[in-house]
């Protein structure tokens, strides 16, 4: 384990000589939110997934759920490329998202707008990935389409609730379109970009 995480994220030498990482970034969230899809729509690489059937009462709301993670590529030219680490959104697999986090460098928290319950479940998630590290993170609102809200109101409530800082972002998503996930990952990039900037140890590190 050990071993394989170090090469994971192993420096990279590009043919500049400039030595490089992969970023890694976290897509969390509750049950439904939407990972899954997320990293489905941006992979470059075909997602590894570890979806099962699902087993339980939630059955009704989808039949297959996240139970350890998904991975998947994005690359921004030559010399950047995210790994993208979807973690399970249940609560009974709480375990994951600590392992997961690890050597994070930003997270990306999805919600489901149109379910209460997602908005509760995600404070807590929340609450639990600000505590594992100090990383840049934006809010991706996701189900706009099915709430009867509009996207502001929404969007601000999601703010309220999940008391997020006022220089964190609330984005609207919808992890099915590809122009909104690549919006969403350009926000997360620049956060992260701006905090390396600002502590150019870290960047070493
Ligand atoms: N209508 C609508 N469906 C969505 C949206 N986001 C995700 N979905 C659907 O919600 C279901 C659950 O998504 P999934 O990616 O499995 O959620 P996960 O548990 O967070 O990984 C899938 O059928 C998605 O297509 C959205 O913004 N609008
Ligand atoms: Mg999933």
């Amino acid at each position: 384990m050990a071993n394989g995480r170090a090469n994971m994220v192993r420096k990279q030498r590009t043919s500049n000589g400039k030595v490089n990482r992969p970023l890694k970034i976290v897509i969390t969230g509750p049950f439904a939110a939407g990972k899954t899809t997320l990293i489905k729509t941006i992979s470059e690489v075909a997602i590894v997934g570890t979806e099962r059937d699902v087993t339980d009462e939630t059955r009704s709301i989808k039949t297959r759920t996240t139970v350890a993670m998904d991975f998947g590529r994005l690359s921004f030219g030559e010399d950047l490329s995210l790994f993208l680490f979807g973690t399970p959104g249940q609560r009974r697999f709480e375990v994951m998202w600590e392992i997961l986090s690890e050597g994070m460098i930003g997270f990306i928290c999805l919600v489901n707008a149109a379910d209460d319950r997602s908005v509760e479940e995600a404070s807590h998630i929340l609450d639990q990935f600000r505590d594992y590290a100090d990383v840049p993170y934006v809010i991706g609102v996701s189900h706009l389409d099915e709430g009867d809200e509009a996207e502001g109101v929404a969007l601000n409530k999601v703010r309220q609730a999940l008391e997020v800082p006022e220089n964190v972002e609330v984005l609207a998503v919808d992890p099915r379109e590809r122009e909104h996930v690549k919006t969403l990952m350009l926000h997360i990039l620049m956060g992260v970009l701006t905090r390396l900037e600002k502590t150019p140890a870290a960047a070493e590190a």
